[in-house]
C-alpha cells in the first residue's frame, strides 16, 4: 500500500484452474489437459455472451469467462499453432525471439491432449498443488497461458468498447503484459491460499513471512529480476496498518487477538501484482473485515476509464462508514484511512504516480486512463482513520529516478550496487539483504536514505488500540474491458 506519494506494497491470488482439476477428481494430467482445452474451446465460440459485469467469481467460470480476444473463431483442431503466430504479429519484436521456445511448449501440450487416456508419465501426477506449495505454476499450464482474472464491462460512455474492433487489436497488443501479470497472479492465489490454510497464532512474524515468501520464490521460479517477489510481505498488525515485516531477530509472535494484514508481491518481467487480505482468527473482527472487503470491491467496481479519482475515493469512503462495527463491547464506525491510498502501477514500479484515495476530497479531476494498471486497496480503522510513521523501518526501494551516483562511502556505494542487481527499483526489506550476502549494512543504508538514492518506507501506525483492516486487488484498465487480474475465489 502507499501512504501519500508514497511506495505500496500489494499481492495476488487464487487457484481456480487448480480447484477445478481438484475437484473433477481428475486422475491424471494428461486427461486435465484435454479437458480444459475442449472447455476453452467450446468458450471462445459464444464469449461475448458471458461476459458479466459485477464480478462475483464463480466456480469454474471466471478465469475462462471471456476467451481471450485472440481466440475468437479458432475453434478448429489446428487452431493452436496459428494461434501462436497471431500473437506474435500483434506484438512485435520484442516477442519473436520467444516464440520458438512457445512454440515448442505448445506442441508439447498438444501431443499430450491427444494422447488422453495413454500412459502415464512423470507429469501425469500433477493435478494440484501441494501443501507447503512447492510445484511451480508453470507446469499447471504447460501452453504458457494463465488464466484471466475476473471480466467487467465498461459502464457509461465505454459500453461497446468489448467488441470494438480498434480496442480489441490494441488489446490483443498487449497480451504477453497480461499474460505476465496473469500468471504472477496464479502464484498469488496459490501462495495465499497455503498461507490462508497454514498461518496459525503462535507463529513468529518471521516465519509467516518465510511461508510466503518461499512459496512465493518456488512458484515462480524466482530468476533475478524477471520472476520474483514484487516487494516485502507485509504483515501488519492491529494498529499499524501497512509497511511493517520482520527484520532479522523480530521475536513477535502472531496472536489470536491479532490483526493481521497479509499485503504480498509477486511478478513476472516486473509486472507486479499488489493484493492483500486481512487474516484474523477471533470472529469479533469479521465485521471490520466485511466492511473493508466491501469497500475495496466497491473501488474496484466504480474504476474504469475516464473516471475521476476521486468519485472512487467518495464510493469508498460512502461503503466503509456504512458498517458499524462492535469489538469488545464497544461501538465504532468504520473510519477509511485517509492518507492511505490506492496506485498505479508500471513495470517494476509499484507506485507509478497515481493515487487511488479512499475519502472524498481534493478537487483535482485526473482520471484513470486505458490501459493503466491500479492497485485498488482501501484500508479501515476503529481508531482516528490517520496514520503516522512509527517504529523501526524494513521497507526500502531504490529511487525511480537514480541511475548512476558516486558516494564518498565506499560501503554504501557497494551496497547500492547489491540493491541494483537484486531489486532494481522493486522495494525490498532488511531481510532481503540478509539472505543475498549483506551483514552490517545498517550505516551505509542510512547513508543511501540520507542521499536520496533510496527511499525508506517506515511502518504505518493508527493511534495505539485502535484495530486496521486491508484489502487490495490489481486491476487492469484494458481497452475492451477492465480485468481484476488478482480476484480468487477467496476475496
Ligand atoms: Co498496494
Amino acid at each position: 500500500m502507499l501512504k501519500e506519494g508514497k511506495i505500496v506494497a500489494a499481492e495476488g491470488e487464487e487457484g481456480e484452474e487448480l480447484e477445478e482439476v481438484t475437484k473433477e477428481n481428475v486422475t491424471t494430467a494428461t486427461e486435465t489437459a484435454a479437458k480444459k482445452k475442449k472447455k476453452k474451446k467450446k468458450k471462445s465460440a459464444n464469449e461475448n455472451a458471458e461476459v458479466e459485469s459485477n464480478g462475483a467469481v464463480k466456480e469454474e467460470s471466471t478465469p475462462e469467462k471471456v476467451d481471450l480476444p485472440h481466440k475468437n473463431g479458432k475453434i478448429n483442431d489446428e487452431d493452436e499453432n496459428d494461434e501462436e503466430e497471431e500473437e506474435g504479429e500483434g506484438e512485435g519484436e520484442a516477442t519473436t525471439g520467444e516464440t520458438p521456445k512457445k512454440k515448442k511448449k505448445k506442441k508439447k501440450s498438444k501431443k499430450k491432449s491427444k494422447t488422453a487416456n495413454a500412459t502415464e508419465t512423470v507429469e501425469s501426477s500433477i493435478s494440484h498443488q501441494t501443501e507447503p506449495p512447492s510445484i511451480p505454476v508453470s507446469k499447471f499450464f504447460p501452453d504458457g497461458k494463465y488464466p484471466e482474472g475476473e471480466i467487467c464491462e465498461y459502464k457509461n460512455d465505454n459500453l461497446n468498447r468489448i467488441t470494438n474492433e480498434e480496442k480489441r487489436y490494441l488489446d490483443r497488443m498487449h497480451f504477453d503484459d497480461y499474460n505476465d501479470l496473469r500468471h504472477a497472479a496464479e502464484v498469488h492465489r496459490q501462495v495465499r491460499k497455503y498461507a490462508q490454510k497454514a498461518i496459525k497464532p503462535g507463529m513468529t512474524m518471521i516465519e509467516i513471512c518465510e511461508l510466503i515468501e518461499n512459496g512465493t520464490r518456488t512458484l515462480i521460479e524466482e530468476n533475478g529480476l524477471e520472476a520474483g517477489i514484487g516487494f516485502p510481505t507485509g504483515c501488519s498488525l492491529n494498529n499499524c496498518a501497512a509497511h511493517y515485516t520482520p527484520n532479522s531477530g523480530d521475536k513477535t509472535v502472531l496472536q489470536y487477538d491479532d490483526v493481521c494484514k497479509i499485503d504480498f508481491g509477486t511478478h513476472i518481467n516486473g509486472r507486479i501484482v499488489d493484493c492483500a487480505f486481512t487474516l484474523t482468527f477471533n470472529p469479533v473482527y469479521d465485521r471490520l473485515k466485511e466492511a473493508v472487503k466491501d469497500a475495496t470491491n466497491t473501488g474496484v467496481r466504480e474504476a474504469g476509464i475516464d473516471v475521476r479519482l476521486n468519485d472512487i475515493g467518495a464510493a469508498i469512503q460512502e461503503v466503509m462508514e456504512s458498517y458499524e462495527v462492535e469489538i469488545n463491547q464497544k461501538t465504532y464506525q468504520v473510519k477509511p484511512i485517509r492518507n492511505l491510498n490506492g496506485h498505479s502501477i508500471l513495470p517494476y514500479q509499484i507506485h507509478a504516480g497515481k493515487s487511488v484515495p479512499i475519502v472524498k476530497g481534493s478537487s483535482t479531476v485526473t482520471k484513470m486512463e486505458e490501459g493503466e494498471y491500479f492497485a485498488i486497496e482501501t484500508f479501515g480503522s476503529t481508531g482516528k482513520g490517520y496514520v503516522r510513521e512509527d517504529g523501526e523501518c524494513s521497507h526500502y526501494a531504490k529511487r525511480q529516478d537514480v541511475d548512476q551516483v558516486t558516494l564518498r562511502v565506499k560501503k554504501a556505494q557497494s551496497l547500492l550496487g547489491t540493491i541494483t542487481k537484486q531489486f532494481g527499483t522493486l522495494p525490498f526489506c532488511r531481510r532481503y539483504l540478509d539472505r543475498v550476502g549483506e551483514t552490517k549494512y545498517a550505516l551505509a543504508l542510512k547513508h543511501l536514505v540520507d542521499s536520496g538514492v533510496v527511499e525508506s518506507y517506515p511502518p504505518l501506525v493508527d493511534v495505539k488500540g485502535s484495530y486496521t483492516a486491508q484489502f487490495e486487488h490489481t486491476i487492469i484498465l484494458r481497452p475492451t474491458c477492465k480485468e481484476v487480474v488478482s480476484r480468487g475465489d477467496d476475496f
